[in-house]
């Protein structure tokens, strides 16, 4: 496979700061080689920095004018690198998925098939900018790519994501304003009760049936907070109860096996916070086990 790694260095999403360091510390932690040595081309198209854009600040959001500048800058970036392969998208804060799920809908258009997205996340970010009351814009971009009101100061989607493509794993923080909606809508929603009860493999193959059923592509958007806290510390919005590290392996692997994955953004990793580098690398890996690598490359235990 050919990959482009899009570094997106954005941190405007939220008050609390670090999420810019994020696209190096993939590079340091090594992305690029874990995934040649799988086989795959890499290209490291470098940051990708905000459109300047004319627009003054809104009182009860965190910097409007700068997310909107990104999501218009990512969004042509994500077509342009989806033209040539598979993109990563290194973050930066959950608030860059507003311009690289705009900009896939562009390339699924263009390809003729419906995309689909896959949220990993222990939030939902299904806040609109009137519903959010923290005023930090990571917590939308579900809303924004879904079609929800109130997002006129973005660009308009190439195509909306209609909810009923979108599936949620993770789940174990929602906003009571979130939930209203939530509740009565058509997400594939899995919380960790679901997990817990029936593991992680039994809801994302249902959803990946779906993907496929309708021939569709799909974008995954990884969020650090999917993962528990005690296995990765490097992100602002801890949860306890996460995800462990070999239910994420095996959501990575059963992606992988789908064929199905046509983009990826890695979220929310603030390395300020991070403990010798462990949740980047931890990133990594789940990364090159969503392309590709296993123990064993037969069957084993089960014929
Ligand atoms: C939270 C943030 N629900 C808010 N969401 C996060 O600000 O409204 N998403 N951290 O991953
Ligand atoms: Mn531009
Ligand atoms: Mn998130
Ligand atoms: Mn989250």
């Amino acid at each position: 496979k050919d990959i482009i790694l899009v570094g997106a260095p954005m941190d405007a999403g939220k008050r609390s700061q670090g999420c810019r360091m994020g696209p190096d510390a993939y590079r340091v932690a090594g992305l690029q080689k874990a995934l040649t040595d799988l086989g795959h081309t890499v290209t490291d198209a470098g940051d990708v920095r905000p459109d300047d854009v004319d627009l003054s600040e809104d009182p009860h959001l965190f910097a409007l004018p700068e997310c909107v500048g990104w999501t218009r800058a990512l969004s042509e970036a994500a077509q342009n690198a989806a033209k040539h392969g598979l993109p990563i998208f290194m973050g930066g804060d959950h608030a860059l998925s507003m311009g690289t799920v705009a900009g896939m809908t562009a390339h699924a258009q263009r390809i003729e098939r419906p995309l689909f997205v896959l949220w990993l996340d222990a939030h939902s970010d299904f806040h609109t900018p009137s519903s959010t009351d923290s005023g930090n814009l990571h917590g939308t971009p579900v809303a924004y790519f879904t079609g929800q009101p109130g997002f006129d100061a973005f660009p308009p989607l190439p195509s909306v994501v209609p909810t009923n493509r979108v599936g949620m794993i993770g789940l174990r923080s929602v906003d009571p304003a979130e939930r209203a909606v939530l509740e009565q809508d058509h997400a594939m929603l899995a919380d960790m009760r679901s997990i817990d009860e029936h593991g992680i493999k039994a809801p994302l193959l249902a959803f990946l049936e779906r993907v496929r059923a309708e021939n569709g592509i799909l974008h995954v958007s990884l969020d650090v907070d999917f993962l528990d806290p005690a296995i990765a510390p490097a992100v602002g919005t801890t949860v306890p109860g996460g995800a462990t590290e070999r239910e994420a392996h095996l959501a990575m692997e059963l992606l992988h096996e789908s064929g199905l994955v046509c983009s990826l953004d890695l979220v929310e990793l603030n390395p300020f916070l991070d403990e010798r580098g462990r949740t980047a690398k931890l990133m990594v890996d789940l990364a090159a086990s969503l392309l590709g690598r296993r123990i064993f490359d037969r069957p084993t235990w089960s014929f």
